[in-house]
């Protein structure tokens, strides 16, 4: 399969900021000493674009990196354009969904001639090698392909790597993105996590096969990527994209962590800003504030999912609201920017479920929120449970149910149309919300204050979060009000009270959009202009300002 004159393999994913999936297997590939690339794939109208560059450079392979579920088929789509396209090389699909739903993807998709499941460094490298031999093929771990007959066989997985620091590390031969101007690179230092939540694709993933669910680089290792990205690439914000940053106790979250920060001051790295992720039991106070001293945390992803014990019960969190109230005031009280999703609609909600949950968000009514349904992602407790039920709607790689209670499914379904614009668009009023409340931690992290230009600009964002906030908490109440009121209401009522609903969030929500746009702008034009913003984070160089990417 692998000629010295084209390269051994391509591999195809989402590159809404760099990808480490498409990036580390393009690692593994080159350290075995075949050339290998990557292409960006974030949406169905870029197959075209994508075919071109296949058809182009004339892979030996196609590795298709299928980390959502929703975009499975655009995957799927993409294996047979490119057959369309004359593309005789080999496609294989991998990542997350390939690894849980293979038989899925082989058999409804010709195009498609393995799934390489599970973390694939070593798998992908034999599967070159194989070089088109099918006989070879029994001997790889979790691969999956079809026999003659047409039947999906499947090898079972190998126990995963224990030593994370002998794995290539992403390659890194594109300009990194840009968060008002400072180079930004996502990394990971973990895998897995230490929680089973009912829910979690990632923690299904890891279940899947044998070995440790949790496990780390060592802080030397992580410090030494980390100083060539800021050294030779000019990164400033390091995201941590681990299930999980911290570990269950706050002493062994220091240790490590402090590690890290001890040897990133040893390789020359200055200030930085570092965004992880964490379970809420894993927070508090000292332990934030230490971080945010030591390693310039300024940004973490609290795990909340639910405002109601009934809720976090359903979803397996493991903890009660007490302890996400104490995580959220932990990152409060040591100005970290804790920020949430809610998980707001779950398989056995109730009512007076969604209601603490409009409680928890005014309770914290200076955080960006977003909200939406706990979906049923393949191979994960919840599906399982949904289907030996017999509530889960499966076609494909799509995958629906339906709420046990009819007047939380009621609310649910005015809900997802009301809020749609909103909530769960990339650009949307919540998304944008999150990001500019990111824009302002960066400032704060890098100009420390006071500062007059600066005061009084931050003053107003968080007053706009807040105006945000409340606004979307009065629609989600009067939307639970008139579910709650209008028990028996028709169908065409509630289509009525949707459409209204609709106008009334969209229409609002124009003005604080605008509001957002001029704030960010004038938060653009600070982090060009001020001195200070661009001594602090030592940036070289012309100064470089960019609206998007922030998330
Ligand atoms: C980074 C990230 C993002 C980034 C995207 C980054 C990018 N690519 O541009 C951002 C923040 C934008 C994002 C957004 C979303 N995300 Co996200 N994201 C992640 C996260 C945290 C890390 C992925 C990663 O980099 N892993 C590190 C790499 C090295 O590991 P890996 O991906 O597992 O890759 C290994 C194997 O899977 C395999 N492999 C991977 N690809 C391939 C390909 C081939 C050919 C082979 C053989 C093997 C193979 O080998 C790799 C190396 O070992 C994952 C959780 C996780 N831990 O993976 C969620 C995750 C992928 N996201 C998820 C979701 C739901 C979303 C959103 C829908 C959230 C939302 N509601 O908005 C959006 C959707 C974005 C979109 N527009 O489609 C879910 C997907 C669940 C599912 N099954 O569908 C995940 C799994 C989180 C979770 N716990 O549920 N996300």
């Amino acid at each position: 399969m692998v000629m010295e004159d084209r390269l051994a393999a391509v591999f195809v994913g989402a590159e809404i900021e760099d990808n480490l999936a498409i990036r580390t297997l393009a690692g593994a590939v080159r350290a075995a000493g075949m050339p290998a690339g990557f292409a960006r794939f974030n949406s169905r109208d870029e197959i075209p674009a994508v075919v071109d560059r296949v058809v182009a450079d004339g892979p030996a392979l196609v590795g298709l990196s299928m980390a959502f579920q929703h975009r499975a088929p655009e995957f799927l789509a993409l294996a047979e354009a490119l057959r369309a396209r004359g593309y005789g090389g080999h496609i294989c699909a991998g990542g997350h969904v390939a690894t849980v739903m293979a038989g899925t993807v082989l058999s409804s998709c010709a195009a498609v001639d393995t799934a390489l499941g599970h973390e694939a460094e070593d798998g992908i490298v034999r599967l070159l090698r194989a070089d088109g031999d099918r006989g070879a093929w029994g001997g790889i771990p979790a691969l999956a392909w079809r026999d003659e007959a047409g039947v999906v066989r499947c090898n079972p997985p190998a126990p995963v790597p224990r030593d994370l620091d002998v794995l290539p590390l992403p390659v890194r031969d594109t300009p990194l993105h840009r968060h008002l101007g400072l180079p930004f690179a996502p990394l990971a230092g973990s895998r897995g996590c230490y929680g089973s939540c009912r829910f979690c694709a990632i923690c299904t993933f890891h279940r899947l096969r044998p070995g440790p669910r949790l496990r780390f680089r060592t802080p030397g290792h992580v410090a030494r990527e980390m100083a060539g990205l800021y050294h030779e690439h000019g990164a400033r914000i390091f995201c941590f994209h681990d299930e999980t940053m911290l570990l269950p106790r706050p002493a062994q979250s220091l240790r490590r962590l402090g590690e890290l920060a001890d040897h990133l001051r040893r390789l020359g790295v200055g200030r930085i800003a570092v965004i992880g992720k964490a379970r809420p039991d894993a927070l508090e106070p000292g332990l934030l504030g230490e971080l945010r001293e030591r390693l310039g945390l300024m940004r973490l992803y609290v795990g909340i999912e639910n405002w109601s014990a009934n809720g976090l019960l359903h979803l397996g969190r493991g903890v009660g609201p007490e302890v996400a109230v104490r995580a959220l005031e932990a990152c409060r009280a040591t100005g970290v920017y804790g920020c949430y999703n809610l998980l707001l609609f779950e398989p056995e909600a109730t009512l007076a479920d969604v209601e603490d949950n409009l409680a928890g968000m005014e309770r914290f009514g200076d955080v960006p929120v977003n909200f939406c349904r706990a979906e049923a992602y393949a191979g994960t407790a919840l599906w399982t449970d949904l289907q030996r039920a017999g509530r889960l709607r499966s076609d494909g790689f799509a995958t629906d149910y339906t709420l046990a209670d009819p007047l939380v499914e009621r609310l649910f379904q005015i809900v997802r149309q009301a809020f749609r614009d909103r909530n769960f668009s990339a650009d949307g009023l919540a998304n944008m919300a999150m990001g500019f409340g990111y824009e302002r931690q960066l400032l704060r992290h890098f100009v420390p204050g006071p500062d007059p230009r600066l005061d009084p600009l931050l003053r107003e964002v968080d007053a706009l979060i807040v105006a945000i906030g409340a606004d979307t908490r009065r629609h989600l109440g009067k939307a639970l009000g008139w579910v709650r009121e209008h028990p028996g209401a028709s169908a065409a009522e509630a289509s009525e009270v949707t459409y209204e609903l609709a106008s009334e969030i969209n229409f609002g929500g124009v003005a604080l959009q605008e509001r957002v746009f001029e704030l960010r702008a004038e938060m653009n034009g600070f982090a060009r202009t001020s001195a200070a913003f661009r001594e602090n984070a030592a940036l070289g160089g012309p100064a470089v300002g960019s609206l998007g990417g922030a998330r």
